[in-house]
């Protein structure tokens, strides 16, 4: 096999190669171990105009992988990645349409920043590369590289939904975006929904490639060892203790409006209201660290979490007790893996996500003698994968309620019992399983 190039919207910076935070780098690290391998995208910096027509790559090499980087200014950046990526392909991918925000000048600057991807990467590319891309942002990428006259094998991995083809059409231009996918010789998607959605769209416009399911996972082994290791470090100490005895109930969440974390609240609120046995002999905390914290769907959603949490510990705390403790900034990724050990509960009730790989994690990191219950929405990627956890529908605040209920009145056998049944899957399906089955597709086109 040649060199793997790998390109999404970012490059790891290399603090966030040291500590990878969750992700693309963390599912990507087995992938790139093997081999001599290129890594291309957006440095994070942004410029300015004048500084733009100059451009080129800046390389970094770290063992066997180059970090090539370019910077956006500030209009790419605004139109690419604030507008056109996050207000308008994410809500729609999440089936968000109202949501989104159109107009044709980010359409013409996301496809204008696609193609300097293009121009910018071709001379960095050998005769024997193949190319995988990643995300929402590069959609029209693998077109924009065969207009630049590369030939090489690309493939494309979405990572979040792909919706019905009736609502993605509500996209101007998407007739164009779905011929653009033409130029990919594997297509890869999360989940069956999303790869019969994608196809149905692709058939009704007359193209002929096809998506396949390549379900994303995590490293099991790593993680699990990594939440055990941390059993006594001091934070999570800090924490067993503050929780006097009381069963922990956790979400962690990039604070973003597909995760339904304010329909979670509601949830949590109707439990305290319907069970109030449980009133003070409960903690949930939730992780919800800022993400895209200057687009205004974001910003909007933040004040209505802050309003939300204030005034439900205000209505069901006392001076002893916090029925919701929320945080707005990350939280270590090795402090993570032992929160969710101590959790008794793992909330995770997204409204529409591509997989989730906190519910894997959080399978993972569970205690076998002791294990917490995870519930999960049937809106997950995760979801069909992971059928013994308590399924929830995340728009009926009752229904969160009941299972948070079910949880955390649950015998230690049947816990014992669902977590046997969830672990296979995620020690089956690894990022390291996904990257190489999605590779091996892309060599085989290598090889005609
Ligand atoms: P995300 O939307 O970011 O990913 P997710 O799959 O849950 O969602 O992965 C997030 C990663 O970041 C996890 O490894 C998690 O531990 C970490 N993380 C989340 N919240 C954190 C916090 N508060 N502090 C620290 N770390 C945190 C996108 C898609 C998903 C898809 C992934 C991978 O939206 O649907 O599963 O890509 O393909």
């Amino acid at each position: 096999m040649g060199r793997l190039v790998v390109v999404s919207n970012r490059v790891p910076s290399s603090s966030d190669r040291q500590q990878p935070a969750g992700g693309l780098a963390v599912a990507l690290q087995d992938a790139l171990s093997h081999g001599e391998a290129l890594w291309f995208g957006w440095s994070g910096q942004q410029i300015a105009e004048a500084e733009a027509s100059n451009r080129k790559p800046s390389e970094e090499t770290v063992d066997n992988v180059t970090y090539a980087t370019i910077d956006l200014t500030h209009a790419e950046f605004d139109g690419f990645y604030q507008k056109y990526s996050n207000g308008i392909l994410w809500p729609l991918c999440h089936y968000r349409a109202g949501l989104m925000d159109y107009s044709r000048k980010d359409r013409e600057v996301y496809l204008t920043v696609n193609h300097l991807f293009a121009q910018q990467l071709r001379p960095l590319l050998r005769p024997d590369d193949i190319i995988w891309v990643h995300d929402y942002h590069l959609f029209p990428l693998g077109q924009a590289l065969r207009d630049v006259g590369i030939t090489n094998p690309i493939g494309f991995f979405l990572h979040i939904p792909f919706p019905p083809w009736s609502l993605m059409k509500a996209l101007p231009g998407a007739e164009r975006l779905m011929h653009s996918l033409e130029s990919y010789d594997v297509i890869g998607l999360q989940t069956e929904d999303d790869a019969r959605n994608m196809n149905d769209g692709l058939e009704q416009c007359g193209v002929q490639t096809r998506g396949q399911v390549f379900p994303i996972g995590i490293d099991p082994a790593s993680f699990a060892a990594q939440a055990k290791a941390c059993e006594d470090d001091f934070d999570v100490q800090r924490l067993q203790q503050s929780l006097r005895g009381r069963p922990l109930v956790i979400g962690v969440d990039r604070l973003d409006y597909s995760k339904g974390i304010p329909e979670r609240f509601h949830g949590y609120e109707a439990f305290l209201k319907r069970f109030p046995e449980h009133k003070g002999k409960v903690m949930y905390l939730q992780i919800a660290p800022v993400s895209r914290g200057t687009v205004e769907e974001y910003r909007r959603l933040k004040q209505d979490l802050d309003e939300t949490a204030g005034r439900i510990n205000g209505m069901y705390g006392d001076f002893d007790w916090t029925p919701i403790r929320y945080i707005t900034h990350p939280v270590p990724r090795h402090l993570l893996a032992g929160f969710y050990r101590l959790a008794d509960v793992a909330l995770v009730t997204p409204l529409r996500d591509g997989m989730n790989l906190v519910a894997k994690e959080y399978v993972a990191a569970q205690d076998e003698e002791d294990p917490g219950v995870l519930i999960l929405s049937h809106f997950a990627g995760a979801a069909p994968e992971m059928e013994d956890a308590l399924l929830v529908n995340p728009h009926d605040a009752d229904e969160i309620a009941d299972a948070l209920h079910k949880a955390l009145t649950m015998t230690q056998s049947e816990r014992q019992e669902r977590w046997e049944r969830l672990k296979p899957d995620v020690w089956r399906v690894t990022a390291g399983s996904w990257a190489r089955d999605f590779i091996e597709q892309l060599v085989r086109v290598e090889r005609g």
